[in-house]
Formats: C-alpha cells, structure tokens, sequence
C-alpha cells in the first residue's frame, strides 16, 4: 500500500499474540502510517517495540490515547473494548474491533472483507472483526453460498493454542518439554474458563473452549452459529459446531460439512473454490496433498482441501478448511478492513 494519504493509527493490546501479528502486518504491507501509538496496559507502558527500525514505546491504553487517531485496531480483550472503544470514536477514530464486545450489535457491522466488505463501509464508527474460526470458514463457504444456497452446515474444530493467546503457546511449549522430561506437567491456562480447573494440552485434545452456554454448546461454538448467520445476512441458514483445542501453535483446522439447497456438480464446486478470493484450493489426494496448519502458518490465505461428495444426502459436501488463526482469523482480518477503507476513502 504506497503512496497513498497517510494515517494515525493505534493498535491497542499491542503487546499480545494478535497485536504483535498487527504490527508486523502493518509494517510488511507498508501500511500508509503518519503516526503510530502502541497501547497496552499499564504493565507494558514504557517498553518500546521496533517498528520500520525505530524504536515505538508502548503507552498505556486511556480514554484520551485517541486524540488525533484515524484508525484503532483493537484486541486487547473484551472489556477494553467496551472501555475505550466508544472513547476512541468520540475522538473521530474509525475502531477495527478483535473481540467479541460488539459483534452482534445491530448497528455494528460484522466483516470479512471477502464476504461483505460492502456492509463495512456502511459502520457507525465501530466495525468488528468475526471469531477467527468463523472467518475462515464463511471466506471459503460464501462463494458456494452465492452458487447454490446453504441450508445447513455442521462443523468441527481443530484450534491451535495461540487463539488463547501468548499465555497458552508457552503452557504448550512448558508441557511438552516437561512431559519429554518424565517431569509431571502443570495446567494452568487451558481450557480457558472461571472454573479452577484446567487440563494438560499437550499430546491432548480438549473439546472446550471457552465458557459453557445453558444449551451445552460452549460460547465459541455460538459465536460460530451466530456470526455465521450475521455475516451472511441470512437467519435460516443452520449452523452446528464442536469446537476442539489441540497441541498445534498456528493454524486452526476445521472439517466441515454443509448441505447445499441446490445440486451440484463436485469438479464446479472445486473450481468456484480454486478461483474464490482469498482462498487457495489444495486437493490432490493422489499425491497426498491437502491443507496443513503447518503450511497455513503465516500465510494470508484460507486453505481448503479434501473436498468430496457425501455418500447419504444428494446434496451434502465434506471439505478440509485450514488457516493461520492468528492472521486470517484475527490481524489480517482487521488489517484488511483497514486498508479497504482507505481505498474506498481515496
Ligand atoms: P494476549 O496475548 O493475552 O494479549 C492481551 C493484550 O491485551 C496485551 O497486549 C495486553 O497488554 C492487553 N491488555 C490487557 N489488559 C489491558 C488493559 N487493562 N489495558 C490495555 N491493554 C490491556 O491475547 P491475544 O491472543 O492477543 O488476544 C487479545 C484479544 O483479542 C482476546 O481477548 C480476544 O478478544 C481477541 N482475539 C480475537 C480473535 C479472533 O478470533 N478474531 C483471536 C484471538 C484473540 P499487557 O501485555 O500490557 O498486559
Ligand atoms: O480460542 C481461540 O482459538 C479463539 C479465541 C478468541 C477469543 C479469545 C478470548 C476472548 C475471543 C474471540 O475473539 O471471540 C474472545 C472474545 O473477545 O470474546
């Protein structure tokens, strides 16, 4: 992005998993910065992070840090989000927002610039950014959407450790080694939840993540039902998920199932797929190859693969959805958004 007006940004939380893939987006994509301000919390204040080989010191996140910002890319959790968010607008900034704070507002619309960029722009000053499993699989499913319709979709996750932040990669690291060591591994972080009880991540699979809701789907779970029917605009279409934590850092993995309202013929479902934006067709079962999260892992793209027809319903279809949750699913997103704006602003 050269040669374009210049704008103030911050980037707050920027001391954590999503932030500091923020930063580094911001600076490989050369992102068009007059000024940049790194806020955290109160803890990080002071320390500096390089930024194009200039030292930023980090500063605290207030209600004033936003004079003069354009645009505030959050992810700092939640509860800040709803703290200073309305701060940051009140000070005229456009808020990229990561969590979960705003996205089932009515009148805060919920992108995937792939999806539904057209709804951003029409933001009230907060825009949110989805839950990073239902952004890589609504990227590759809408194109499918548009061809045929979508009258169910059942899904099963497979989430690396650093959708739960910094916190989580090094509880992964630790135990591996202590287990490899015949030392007895300590849980501390995951699952992520109010309750003092955690369980070992590593060589695991733990079928939680975040809190349990009253109809005995956690809240990732419907936060992927949900966010799914408001990024396309499109109660009836019926959403199931299991979502599932394992020992992977990057990249979340999904296997998803979704029954089309209308026939379809499996060689133009790959060949929609392999020309939809954004996304990367990798199905060549013959020479073993189909989506890795290890291959995903700092990549932009959403991968999908394994495509292939169900055997009981005529209009049933199985695929393999694979992307690095940490940019995709969370920086890329809100980076994406921005400079879409900025084109649409010029
Ligand atoms: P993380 O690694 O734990 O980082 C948390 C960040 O929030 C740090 O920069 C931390 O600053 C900052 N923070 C904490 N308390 C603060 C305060 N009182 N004021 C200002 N900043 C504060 O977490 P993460 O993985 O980056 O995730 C952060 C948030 O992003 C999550 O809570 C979630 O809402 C969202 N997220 C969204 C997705 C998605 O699916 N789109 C994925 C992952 C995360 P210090 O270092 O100073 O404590
Ligand atoms: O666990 C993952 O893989 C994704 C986690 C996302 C997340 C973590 C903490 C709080 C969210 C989110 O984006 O939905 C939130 C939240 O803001 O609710």
């Amino acid at each position: 992005m050269g040669n374009q007006l210049k704008v103030n940004v911050a980037v707050v939380g920027a001391t954590g998993a999503v932030g500091q893939e923020i930063i580094s987006l911001l600076e490989k994509r050369d992102f068009p910065i007059n000024q940049l301000k790194l806020l955290a919390s109160k803890r990080s204040a002071g320390k500096t992070v390089m930024f194009k080989g200039e030292p930023v010191t980090i500063e605290e996140a207030t209600p004033e840090s936003f004079a003069g910002v354009e645009y505030a890319l959050f992810s700092a959790g939640g509860t800040i989000s709803k703290e200073l968010a309305p701060h940051a607008v009140r000070h005229g900034a456009v808020v990229i927002d990561n969590t979960s704070a705003y996205r089932m507002d009515t009148d805060v619309p919920l992108v995937v610039p792939e999806v539904n960029m057209d709804a951003a722009l029409k933001h009230n000053g907060i825009i949110a950014n989805p839950n990073c499993s239902t952004i890589q699989m609504v990227a590759a499913l809408k194109p499918l959407y548009d061809r045929y319709g979508i009258e169910r979709i059942i899904v099963s996750t497979y989430q690396a450790v650093s959708g739960a932040g910094a916190s989580a990669i090094e509880e992964l690291l630790t135990q591996t080694k202590d287990i490899l060591d015949g030392k007895e591994p300590q849980a501390n972080i995951l699952p992520v939840s109010k309750l003092p009880v955690h369980h070992q991540i590593a060589f695991n699979a733990i079928p939680q993540i975040d809190l349990f809701t009253d109809n005995g789907f956690t809240y990732e779970e419907m936060k992927m039902v949900n966010e799914t029917k408001k990024i396309f605009g499109d109660e009836q279409v019926q959403v199931a998920a299991t979502c599932v934590r394992i020992p992977v850092v990057k990249g979340h993995s999904e296997s998803v199932y979704v029954e089309l309202k209308n026939d379809y013929e499996l060689e133009e479902v790959k060949q929609i797929l392999a020309n939809a934006p954004g996304v990367e067709l990798v199905d060549s079962p013959e020479e073993q190859k189909y989506p890795l999260a290890t291959d995903s892992a700092d990549k932009l793209e959403v991968f999908v693969g394994r495509v292939r027809k169900d055997l009981t319903h005529p209009r049933g279809l199985h695929m393999w959805i694979v992307s690095d949750n940490l940019l995709k699913g969370a920086a890329w997103n809100t980076v994406q958004i921005a400079e879409e704006l900025i084109k649409a602003n010029n």
